[in-house]
């Protein structure tokens, strides 16, 4: 099944029906996608990371869980299949994939999903309407970077298993550059935009067609990838880096995101959750940047394309411990293109 989940969208594939060896799967998906070519002409993907994706979804034998989601990001341009990060826009379309597919019995008038994050072995939960039983991709929600409006869907994360700062540290100084590295789902590397004389203000192409940042962006990748426990991180997808500035739409941040060479259109989910989390913490890269409510867990984050709500409570824990992410929140909205069977490319 094809669904665009929240900003992004992706393959949804039974575990069962795909083979159950990592490289004779991996093969697979690369042959349907389309990869590796710049435009993924023989395949689903849309020539983009964000339209380069896939879920495998299965029944969970986890206490607490429904269903168990890998997220399998899908080179374009390369032959790289990786697992090493989780995706919370495809997540959404997870629960209506789930009954759509009858691994869960829907509610009358909505379903909540269970859902375990195979990437991360996290825990979220996705609430999503099933008038008469049905899912219902029909309603008035909207979010940025996606037209029209669509059904909501509300996925709630608990707190996660990583720690906040994987560091060890409010601040690293990587390449130079005086940093933030946070997993709120995502591991992000924060930067004041200033720190690298741009405004964080620029248009993702224009940012993508500058060689100096990207060398830039490379160099403080490389440095942050073993403090925050991810190693040689040359080749992989995270860590994402957000540069920061302040918001000009009376959101609480403005951001670029690398993800982790392009820039993204809009913002990861779990990406905006480590930057909302991010933002919290007294000291961080984002302390003169941001301009945080007074009041509650629902922050803005401003995006190329919009905004992001999103709700998400850090505890500052006793004096000289380290911050802990709390619960986090946020509403996406996803839909069912098609449903049926996919002629991959001969090996
Ligand atoms: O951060 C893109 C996306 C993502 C990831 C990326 C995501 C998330 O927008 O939860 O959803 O950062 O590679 O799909």
């Amino acid at each position: 099944m094809l669904l665009r989940g929240g900003t992004s969208k992706g393959g949804y594939f039974l575990a069962e029906d795909l083979p159950a060896e990592p490289a004779l799967r991996d093969d697979l998906l690369l042959r349907i996608m389309g990869s590796p070519d710049a435009r993924q002409i023989d395949g689903l993907g849309g020539a983009h990371p964000l339209t380069s994706k896939v879920a495998v979804v299965r029944p969970s034998t986890a206490p607490g869980a429904d269903v168990d989601y890998l997220f399998l990001q899908v080179g374009v341009t390369t032959s790289d299949v990786s697992d090493r990060q989780n995706c919370g826009n495809l997540l959404a379309g997870v629960g209506p994939f789930a009954v759509e597919r009858g691994l869960v019995a829907p509610g009358r008038v909505e379903t909540s999903v269970r859902i375990r994050m195979l990437n991360t072995g996290d825990l979220a939960t996705a609430s999503f309407p099933t008038p008469d039983g049905r899912v219902s991709y029909e309603g008035v929600a909207e979010i940025s970077g996606v037209p029209g409006t669509a059904a909501p869907v509300v996925i709630e994360f608990p707190p996660g298993s990583s720690p906040l700062l994987p560091t060890g540290s409010v601040r690293n100084t990587l390449a130079g550059v005086s940093a933030t590295c946070v997993d709120n789902g995502m591991p992000t590397v924060l930067i004041a935009a200033s720190a690298l004389r741009l405004t964080g203000y620029e248009d993702p192409k224009d940012l993508e067609a500058d060689p100096v940042l990207a060398r830039r962006i490379g160099e403080i990748r490389l440095a942050a990838g073993p403090l925050m426990g991810l190693g040689d991180v040359a080749g992989t997808t995270v860590p994402k880096v957000s540069l920061l500035a302040p918001p000009r739409h009376r959101g609480a941040v403005s951001t670029r995101t690398f993800i982790p060479v392009r820039c993204h259109t809009s913002i990861g989910v779990l990406g905006a959750a480590s930057v909302a989390a991010g933002l919290r913490i007294a000291g961080g890269a984002g302390e003169d940047v941001a301009r945080l409510p007074a009041h509650g867990d629902r922050l803005r984050i401003e995006h190329p394309t919009g905004f992001l709500d999103i709700e998400s409570a850090v505890e500052q824990g006793a004096r000289g411990a380290l911050p802990r992410a709390g619960r986090t929140a946020v509403v996406r909205t996803a839909r069912k293109i098609f449903d049926g069977t996919v002629f991959p490319r001969p090996a």
